[in-house]
C-alpha cells in the first residue's frame, strides 16, 4: 500500500490550531493517496501512533511539517526512529526550518526530501513519480542529495490561492475532533487560525519568510475565505477567527471586501500587518474593519530608529515618525495595535549596539504615552539564511554561525535562538540581553497584555502597581518581585508561544 503519514509535531503546550500546513498537504493528496494525520499536539504519545501505522505495512511515506523551535523536538528524533525501524520508508519535511536549513536536514541521513516552500503542487508530484519509480530531479520546489551534492530544483509561480482543493476539514475530525482546535482566546470563545494568502511582497533581512516567498504574495479572495469561514461557524461554532497569514493586510480591497462579507456574522478578528501599509488605508476602511471585529492587529514596527530600519532593509515607507502617528490613529478607531520591535541588530562597535538598545526603548516608552493600548512584542534579532542580504552579511562577517548538524538545533542553546530567547550573535553581551529582557519583564509588568484571559483585573492590577515605580523612574535592573508574579499566575509571552 502507498499510504502517506502526515505529521504535525507538538508546537504548543495549549491553544491548539487546526494544523493548517498538513492540512494543506492532505488537500494536494487527497482522492489519489490514502492518508492519515498524526498531530503532535492531540496525540500523548505520537511516536507510538506512528510505529502503529507503519507497523499495518499501509504506508510508504512520511511527511513532516517543522517550524524552528520546539517542532523539531518530535521532527528530530522520531524521524529518526522510522529511519532505523523502517528504512524503506521515505521521509519527506517541509515548512519554514528545511526550506531555510536544508543543508543540515539533508545531511542528517535521516530526510530523503525537502519541500522548498509551497509543497501544493510538488508533493504530489513527487508521491507520483517515487510511486512510479519515475525521475523526479524535474519537479519544482524540491531540494535532494545526489551522492554528497545538494540539488535545489527550480522554484515554481505562487500558484492562485483559489484553485487549490478545499481543505479536508470533514475528514480531519475523522482523526481529531474539531473541539479543541477551536480554542478559547482574547478574540472568542471558538477561535479559527485560518490562512488566506502566502507569502509577501517585502523582503525584510530578518525575516524567514523572505528567502522562501522571494518578494511575491498571492491570495484567496474574500468570498474564498469568507465561504470557508462561514462553513466552519455554521459546522463548528467557530466565534473568532486568527489570521495566520504573514502579511493579511496587503490589499485595501480586498480587505474591504472580506469585511462587508464577516460584518453580519459578528465574529472577532485578528491578523498581521504592515504600518506603512495600513496607514494609507482610508479612515472608512479602518472604521469598518473594526465594526465588521477586527479588534487587534499585529505589526512589525522593527525599530524607531530609521537608519536600522534601513539596515533591516523593511522597505516602504514606514519610519519612526510614522510607526508613532499610526499608533495614535489605531487608537482613534479602537483597533489594538500589537507592534513587535526587533533589538539587537548588529553595529560597528558594542557602544553603538547598547545606544541603540536604549534608544528603542524610550522610543517604546514614548509610544506607550501616545496609545497606552499599544501592545508590544520584543524580539532580539536572530539571523535568517537569507543569502545576499546586507544583515545576515554582516552578522557573517561578525563571527555568527548556524550550527551544521541536525540534532544540535535541539540544543538548549538553539531552542533559545529559535524562541527568540538568546541570538547566540556575538555582539550581543550577556548584560545587553539582560537589559532587553529586564525591561521587557518590567514592560510587561507596567502593561500586561490584554491577550492573557487567564489573568483576571486583581492580578492585572496587583502586577502593574508592583511595577509602576520601575516603569516610571526607569529602574529596570533586577525585577525579580515582578518575575516572580509572572511565574505564580503563568504570565502568557506572545513571543514565546506565537502570538
Ligand atoms: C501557526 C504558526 C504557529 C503556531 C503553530 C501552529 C501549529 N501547527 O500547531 C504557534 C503559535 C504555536 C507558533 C509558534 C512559533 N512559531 Co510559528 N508560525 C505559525 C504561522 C503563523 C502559520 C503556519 C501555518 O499554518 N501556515 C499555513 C501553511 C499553509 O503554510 P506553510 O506552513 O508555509 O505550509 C506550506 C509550505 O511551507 C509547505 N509545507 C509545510 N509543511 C509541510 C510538510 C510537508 C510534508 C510538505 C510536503 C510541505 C509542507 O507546504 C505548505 C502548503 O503550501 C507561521 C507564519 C506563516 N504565515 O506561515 C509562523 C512561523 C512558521 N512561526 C515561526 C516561529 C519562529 C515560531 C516560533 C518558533 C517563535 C515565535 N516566537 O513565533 C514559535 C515557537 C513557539 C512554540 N511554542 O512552538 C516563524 C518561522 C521563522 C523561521 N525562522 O523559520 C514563522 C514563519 C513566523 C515568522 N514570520 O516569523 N507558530
Ligand atoms: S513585511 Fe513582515 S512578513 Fe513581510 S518581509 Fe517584512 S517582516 Fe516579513
Amino acid at each position: 500500500m502507498n499510504g502517506i503519514i502526515l505529521v504535525n509535531p507538538r508546537s504548543a503546550v495549549a491553544k491548539h490550531r487546526v494544523p493548517n500546513s498538513i492540512l494543506n498537504i492532505a488537500a494536494s493528496v487527497e482522492g489519489k493517496y490514502p492518508w492519515v494525520i498524526v498531530d503532535g499536539n492531540r496525540e500523548e504519545d505520537p511516536l507510538s501512533r506512528i510505529m502503529q501505522y507503519l507497523e499495518t505495512g499501509g504506508y510508504k511515506y512520511i511527511g513532516f511539517t517543522v517550524m524552528p523551535g520546539p517542532q523539531l523536538k518530535q521532527a528530530i528524533p522520531f524521524s529518526k526512529a522510522v529511519r532505523e525501524y523502517f528504512p524503506e520508508i521515505k521521509i519527506i519535511w517541509g515548512g519554514y526550518f528545511p526550506t531555510n536549513q536544508y543543508k543540515s536536514v539533508l545531511h542528517s541521513g535521516y530526510v530523503d526530501f525537502v519541500i522548498n516552500g509551497p509543497g501544493d503542487h510538488c508533493f504530489p508530484k513527487l508521491i507520483d513519480a517515487l510511486d512510479k519509480n519515475e525521475p523526479f530531479e524535474l519537479i519544482k520546489n524540491l531540494i535532494y542529495k545526489s551522492g554528497d551534492k545538494i540539488i535545489k530544483t527550480l522554484k515554481e509561480e505562487l500558484i492562485e490561492q483559489d484553485n487549490l482543493p478545499e481543505l479536508p476539514y470533514d475528514k480531519l475530525t475523522e482523526f481529531y475532533s474539531m473541539d479543541k482546535y477551536l480554542g478559547k482566546t482574547y478574540l472568542g470563545k471558538k477561535t479559527l487560525a485560518y490562512h488566506s494568502s502566502i507569502g509577501c511582497p517585502f523582503t525584510c533581512s530578518f525575516c524567514a519568510v523572505v528567502p522562501t516567498y522571494e518578494a511575491r504574495w498571492k491570495a484567496k479572495s474574500a468570498v474564498k475565505i469568507y465561504k470557508d469561514i462561514k462553513y466552519i461557524k455554521d459546522k463548528w461554532g467557530a466565534d473568532a477567527i486568527e489570521f495566520h497569514d504573514n502579511n493579511f493586510f496587503v490589499s485595501e480591497k480586498r480587505t474591504v471586501e472580506f469585511a462587508k462579507l464577516i460584518l453580519p456574522e459578528k465574529m472577532s478578528w485578528w491578523g498581521m500587518a504592515r504600518i506603512d501599509t495600513m496607514h494609507k488605508f482610508k479612515d472608512s476602511t479602518l472604521a469598518l474593519i473594526r465594526d465588521a471585529g477586527c479588534k487587534i492587529i499585529f505589526f512589525g514596527a522593527e525599530s524607531g530608529n530609521n537608519a536600522i530600519l534601513k539596515q533591516m532593509d523593511k522597505g516602504g515607507t514606514q519610519s519612526g515618525e510614522q510607526i508613532a502617528l499610526f499608533a495614535a490613529r489605531m487608537k482613534k478607531f479602537d483597533i489594538i495595535p500589537e507592534y513587535s520591535f526587533v533589538l539587537g541588530t548588529p553595529a560597528p562597535t558594542q557602544d553603538e549596539v547598547e545606544a541603540q538598545i536604549d534608544f528603542e526603548i524610550s522610543f517604546i516608552k514614548k509610544i506607550k504615552r501616545i496609545n497606552p493600548g499599544t501592545e508590544i512584542v520584543l524580539y532580539t534579532y536572530s539571523p535568517v539564511a537569507t543569502e545576499g542580504s546586507d544583515l545576515y552579511n554582516q552578522a557573517l562577517a561578525k563571527g555568527f554561525k548556524f550550527p551544521e548538524k541536525l540534532e544540535d538545533w535541539i540544543s538548549p542553546a538553539w531552542e533559545n535562538f529559535d524562541l527568540r530567547k538568546n541570538p547566540l550573535t556575538p555582539w550581543l553581551t550577556p548584560s545587553m540581553i539582560d537589559k532587553i529582557k529586564n525591561f521587557e519583564t518590567v514592560l510587561n509588568g507596567y502593561f500586561p497584555t490584554v491577550t492573557d484571559i487567564r489573568l483576571n483585573n486583581f492580578k492585572r492590577k496587583a502586577i502593574r502597581l508592583v511595577s509602576g515605580i520601575r516603569y516610571n523612574i526607569n529602574m529596570h535592573k533586577y525585577p525579580y518581585e515582578i518575575k516572580l508574579l509572572h511565574r505564580m499566575w503563568k504570565y502568557r509571552q506572545p513571543e514565546l508561544q506565537g502570538f
